[in-house]
C-alpha cells in the first residue's frame, strides 16, 4: 500500500468544484466528465493486463485510415462509446476509428454535447509495451435538430468546451482542461481514483526537449530542415542544442514536453505533392493537444498559423503539428513562411476548402 498522499483531492472533487464557478450549470458536462476518467480506468486496467488476456496483437478490421486496428484498440473504442452512448448528455460521437459519424442510437436522448476522440492513440506501440493514450475533446451542439450532425463536429478548435488525454505509462494520468488552467491527476490504482498530482500545469521555459521522427527527413520542406538544425544549435545563433526524444506515441512524447518544456512537430512535407498536410489528425489529436498547450501557456501550430483557428472541413482532416513552448513553435513558422512556399500553397489549397457536410 503506497503512504496516502498529502491531499486527497480526487479528480470528481476538482471537475465539482470547477462546475460551481457556472451557477447555471446542470451538471451534464461534470457527469460527461466523470465518464471520460472511468473509462480511463477501464483502459488502463486492460492496457496494463493486455500480454496476458491476449488481447494484445491485430484484428481483421482495419480502420478508416487503412491501419489494422490492434485488439486493444478496439476495446477502448468500444468501451468509450458503451461509456456515453445512453447517458442523454451527446448528440452524436466521432472517434478516429470509425469513418463516419457515430449517431447516437435512436433507443435513447440526446443531449447538448459532442464527443471526439482517439481511443488509444500510438496504438502501434502496444505489442511493444511503450506508452500509449486516449485523446479526447468536447464541443457544444451547435444545430437545433434532435440529433447531431457533422456540422456540430466540425468546430474550430476555439470553442472547444473542454479536452483531455488519459496516460497509460509507468503511472495512469489524466490531464484535463475546460478553459480554466490545465490540471493532472495520477491514478492509485489501490484506491481506484485518479489523485491530484500536477495542479495549474505550465509549460516550462526554456524548453529542453524537441521531438520528430528524422527518418522522414529527407521528404521534409527546406524550412522544417532548417526549424530541425536550428533547435540543435546548428542553424542561427547557434543557442544550446535541445535534446531529441522520440516515442513515437504522441501523448508520451507531447506529455514530456508539457511537463518538462519543448516542442514536438510532426510536419506536412511534399513526399506526395498531393498530400502535404503530414499524418496526425486535427479533430482527434491536434484539437485536444492545441487547447490544452494554449491553456498551459504554450501554442500549437500547422506551420502557418494557430491549429485552434483552423476550420475544420471534414471528419478526419489531417493537419501539420508543431507544438509546444510559444517561441520554437513561431520560429517553425518564420522559417516555414521563409523557405516553403510551394508547401504552403498546395497545404492552404487542402486546409482552406470548404466543410463537406455530407449527411448533415
Ligand atoms: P452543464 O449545463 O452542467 O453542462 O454546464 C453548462 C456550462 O457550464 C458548460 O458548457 C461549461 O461551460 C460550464 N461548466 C459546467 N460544468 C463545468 C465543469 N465541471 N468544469 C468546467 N466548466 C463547467
Ligand atoms: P511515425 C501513432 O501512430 C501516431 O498517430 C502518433 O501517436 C505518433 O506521434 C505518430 O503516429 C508517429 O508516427 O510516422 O513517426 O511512426
Amino acid at each position: 500500500m503506497l503512504p496516502m498522499p498529502k491531499t486527497l483531492y480526487t479528480i470528481e472533487r476538482h471537475i465539482l468544484d470547477q462546475e460551481r464557478k457556472h451557477p447555471g450549470a446542470t451538471g451534464e458536462l461534470t457527469r460527461l466528465l466523470y465518464d471520460m476518467a472511468l473509462a480511463g480506468k477501464i483502459i488502463a486496467d486492460a492496457t496494463t493486463r493486455a500480454g496476458l488476456v491476449n488481447i494484445l496483437g491485430a484484428t481483421e478490421s482495419i480502420n478508416s485510415y487503412g491501419e489494422t486496428q490492434k485488439k486493444l484498440d478496439v476495446f477502448a473504442d468500444d468501451i468509450i462509446f458503451k461509456m456515453n452512448d445512453h447517458t442523454e448528455r451527446l448528440c452524436a460521437m466521432a472517434s478516429e476509428e470509425h469513418e463516419d459519424l457515430i449517431d447516437i442510437p435512436t433507443s435513447f436522448g440526446t443531449g447538448k454535447y459532442v464527443l471526439l476522440y482517439d481511443p488509444l492513440d500510438g496504438s502501434s506501440n502496444i505489442d511493444v509495451n511503450v506508452a500509449v493514450g486516449t485523446i479526447f475533446a468536447i464541443h457544444r451542439k451547435i444545430t437545433h435538430g434532435e440529433r447531431g450532425t457533422l456540422t456540430d463536429v466540425l468546430q474550430k478548435g476555439r470553442s472547444l468546451v473542454a479536452a483531455g488525454y488519459m496516460f497509460y505509462g509507468p503511472s495512469t494520468m489524466m490531464i484535463y482542461t475546460t478553459g480554466q488552467g490545465v490540471h493532472g491527476f495520477t491514478l492509485d490504482a489501490s484506491i481506484g481514483e485518479f489523485i491530484l498530482t500536477h495542479p495549474n500545469i505550465r509549460i516550462p521555459e526554456p524548453p529542453l526537449y524537441y521531438s520528430a521522427n528524422q527518418g522522414y527527413e529527407k521528404y521534409w520542406t527546406a524550412g522544417v530542415r532548417r526549424f530541425c538544425k536550428w533547435l540543435q544549435g546548428i542553424d542561427g545563433e547557434g543557442h544550446t542544442p535541445l535534446s531529441q526524444r522520440y516515442i513515437g506515441s504522441m501523448i508520451a512524447d507531447f506529455h514530456r514536453n508539457l511537463i518538462e518544456g519543448g516542442v514536438f512537430f510532426y510536419p506536412g512535407d511534399m513526399k506526395v505533392p498531393d498530400k502535404p498536410y503530414g499524418k496526425l489528425r486535427l479533430l482527434f489529436e491536434a484539437q485536444a493537444l492545441a487547447f490544452i498547450a494554449q491553456q498551459a501557456g504554450g501554442y500549437a501550430s500547422d506551420g502557418l498559423g494557430d491549429i485552434l483557428d483552423i476550420q475544420p472541413h471534414q471528419l478526419h482532416q489531417r493537419v501539420p503539428v508543431f507544438i509546444g513552448n510559444r517561441a520554437p513553435v513561431e520560429m517553425a513558422e518564420q522559417f516555414i513562411a521563409e523557405c516553403d512556399k510551394d508547401w504552403i500553397k498546395a497545404y492552404r489549397e487542402y486546409r482552406d476548402r470548404d466543410p463537406v457536410l455530407l449527411g448533415a
